[in-house]
């Protein structure tokens, strides 16, 4: 077995003698490989890697170190990418520059799913430790905390630490995925392809120092904002077509029936809670099933009056919901044409 270990690095002239020297003894007697992309730095990282390089190749380690240096900074997720290129291991490590996340943890990480063969996918987590933790900064844990609230919610999962830099995933799930985020979108990128491929996402405990601006920490609130840009296009854009009319078509008649409810400031809202659970039909129900989903909705509205009608209304949305999948299972099971994928 051999683990790859993908490094990314931008201006971390502060932390690469003590950030080397803590993995390479960390992971000496593992074999690995170690690949740092060096992402365009201005700081005099460039010149410390490459004699860095010379050094730990005239001491003969029995590991291979690949510096990758790019001319101009493009970002974390394109750093990453590039490494992933170059991989020869069974397993990759994605593992941070900067110390804020300890290479001993990612040991230990390794350790677990080299012995689970079941587990394909291990993200470190910050939250779920029971380890040494320093966090200073409660608008950043705010943050993380939420933008993994709001990706369970959208891909129906429990990660606790979306933004966890430390991850370690097989090269069998690596070929799998195509990942297309070129900055820090990078975490929500592999989480949504690996989840949207049907992995199970598996959590380890890690600590975390949490280091400040001054300290070399990049990320802004630029990154912060573009996140919920990229939850939703992980999640509403990056779909098959099928897919992408669904959601169209079921966030359009759920709009719709939302609008038959309440008045004024009221109904907005109805409108838009109602057009948030048809872009949820959209994800799961084809055009078939959704419009089963509809024509129940419909039956349900023809039975009563007033406010009442809520409540016939939920009962038809439940019942299509049931019957669309029997129907759907029993549409699949009778044909085999290609194209009823497309609507069932
Ligand atoms: N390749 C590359 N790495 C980056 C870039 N920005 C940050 N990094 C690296 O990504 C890691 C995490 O960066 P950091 O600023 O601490 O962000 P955070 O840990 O995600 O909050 C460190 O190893 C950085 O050197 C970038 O633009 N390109
Ligand atoms: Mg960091």
């Amino acid at each position: 077995m051999k683990l790859s270990i993908i490094i990314p690095v931008f201006n971390e002239i502060d932390y690469l003698e003590r950030f080397t020297e803590r993995l390479i003894a960390t992971f000496n007697n593992e074999n690995v490989e170690y690949i740092i992309i060096n992402d365009g730095s201005t700081d005099g990282s460039t010149q410390w890697l490459e004699k860095y390089k010379e050094n730990y190749e005239s001491k003969n380690h029995k590991n291979k170190l690949l510096l990758i240096n790019l001319k101009k900074n493009v970002g974390k997720g394109f750093a990453l990418k590039t490494g992933l290129e170059s991989v020869s291991g069974d397993y990759v490590l994605f593992q941070d520059s900067d110390l804020e996340l300890d290479p001993k943890d990612s040991i230990e990480m390794y350790q677990l799913i080299k012995n689970n063969s079941e587990m394909n996918v291990l993200f470190g987590s910050r939250f779920i430790s029971g380890k040494l933790r320093a966090n200073r900064y409660f608008i950043n844990e705010v943050f993380v905390k939420l933008n993994s609230i709001i990706f369970n919610f959208l891909f129906l999962q429990s990660i606790t630490d979306l933004h966890c830099g430390t991850k370690i995933i097989t090269k069998e799930v690596i070929d799998k995925i195509k990942l297309k985020i070129n900055d820090f979108g990078f975490e929500i990128d592999i989480a949504s392809q690996v989840v949207k491929n049907n992995f199970t996402v598996y959590e380890f405990g890690i600590s975390y120092f949490s280091r400040s601006k001054s300290e070399g920490k990049k990320i802004t609130w630029i990154d912060g904002i573009l996140c919920y840009y990229y939850l939703f296009k992980v999640r509403y854009l990056d779909n098959e077509i099928s897919v992408q009319l669904s959601i169209i078509y079921s966030v359009i008649y759920m709009a719709y029936v939302g609008s038959y409810f309440s008045l004024g400031l009221g109904k907005i809202i109805v409108v838009i809670a109602f057009s948030i659970i048809g872009s949820f039909i959209g994800l799961y129900k084809k055009l078939f099933s959704s419009s089963i989903i509809f024509l129940f909705i419909y039956f349900g509205s023809l039975f009563s009056n007033g406010n009442g009608k809520i409540y016939t209304v939920v009962f038809g949305f439940i019942l299509g919901i049931y019957l669309s999948k029997k129907l759907s299972l029993i549409i699949k099971k009778t044909t085999n044409l290609k194209f009823i994928n497309f609507f069932v």
